[in-house]
């Protein structure tokens, strides 16, 4: 708090805010209160814009994982949901897909298998040094739990869309014996974050867009493990360069493959997560 103070204080003398001013501030953060409701988290959403969420994230990964190296983590968001449904390895997470969808002809154009291991960031071998793969020397993680969720074509969020079934876009998998988890889902697009309130508004006076680059969520858990918040993004995406929220990072871009031979996916991704040990416990 004394940090806090210090700094708001700061802020007002710095810019010799007005009584006018500090007024619009209050009704501002009392409009993001106002619009905010079990489906929208407006307040969540400002900090995004305005780079915060990503910034503590940095802050709390670094903190967390000292200097092992495993993947890097990225935020949130306001979008996840608990109680995604538990699926088998291979099991599709998009629901109710039908001709008369009016995004299908596009799902089918995007649908997508993505595969990888889940591995600790603690060494299989006694030496850990000279591998090829930055894998291999990697413990992987058994029934590690992996759960995934992303925007249907329309680029909504299924609790933001009465149209699509319930947790249509949302599944939790777990590894196998090696490791390894697989699912289909579809390549995801581009979107503006939802820019009818008062964050929005603020991203017009700043001249800025409301565009993230076409992402995937994750949350990677596993047992005597720091638990992974992050997401993969789309390198060939328009936006990659100028996410809204500012969640990118370079270990996090990957590149969809054209799939043949499976008439379930038209793209594949390969994709491994590294998780930090849990220290001393
Ligand atoms: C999103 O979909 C998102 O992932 C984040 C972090 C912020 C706003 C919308
Ligand atoms: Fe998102």
């Amino acid at each position: 708090m004394p940090s806090l103070i210090r700094h708001l204080h700061d802020f007002a003398r710095e810019t010799n805010l007005t009584v006018a001013e500090w007024t619009a501030g209050v009704e501002f953060i009392n409009e993001c209160g106002h619009m905010s409701t079990p489906k929208r988290n407006e307040t969540q959403l400002l900090c995004d814009v305005l780079g915060l969420e990503s910034l503590v994230d940095d802050i709390t990964a670094k903190l967390l994982a000292g200097n092992t190296s495993v993947t890097p983590s990225a935020i949130l968001g306001p979008f996840y949901r608990q109680g995604a449904p538990d699926l088998p390895n291979g099991a599709s997470i998009v629901r109710g897909l039908s001709p008369s969808l009016p995004w299908y002809d596009r799902a089918i154009a995007d649908s997508t298998f993505i595969h990888g291991r889940v591995f600790s960031s603690r060494s299989a071998t006694s030496d850990g040094t000279d591998s090829k793969s930055p894998t291999t020397d990697l413990t992987p993680l058994a029934g590690a739990t992996i759960d995934v969720w992303h925007t249907a074509p329309n680029g909504l969020y299924e609790q933001q869309d009465p149209h699509q079934p319930d947790m249509n876009l949302r599944g939790r998998f777990t590894t196998d014996s090696e490791g390894n988890f697989s699912f289909y889902c579809l390549r995801a697009v581009p979107y503006p974050i939802p820019d009818d309130g008062p964050a929005g508004r603020l991203l017009g006076l700043l001249d800025r867009k409301p565009y993230r680059p076409a992402h995937i969520h994750f949350i990677v858990e596993a047992e005597g493990h720091k638990t992974l918040v992050t997401q993969v993004f789309d390198a060939e995406d328009e936006w990659i360069r100028d996410d809204s929220v500012f969640a990118v990072k370079e270990e996090l871009v990957v590149r969809f493959e054209s799939r043949t031979g499976d008439e379930r996916a038209r793209w594949g991704l390969e994709y491994d997560f590294v998780l930090a040990e849990d220290g001393g416990e």
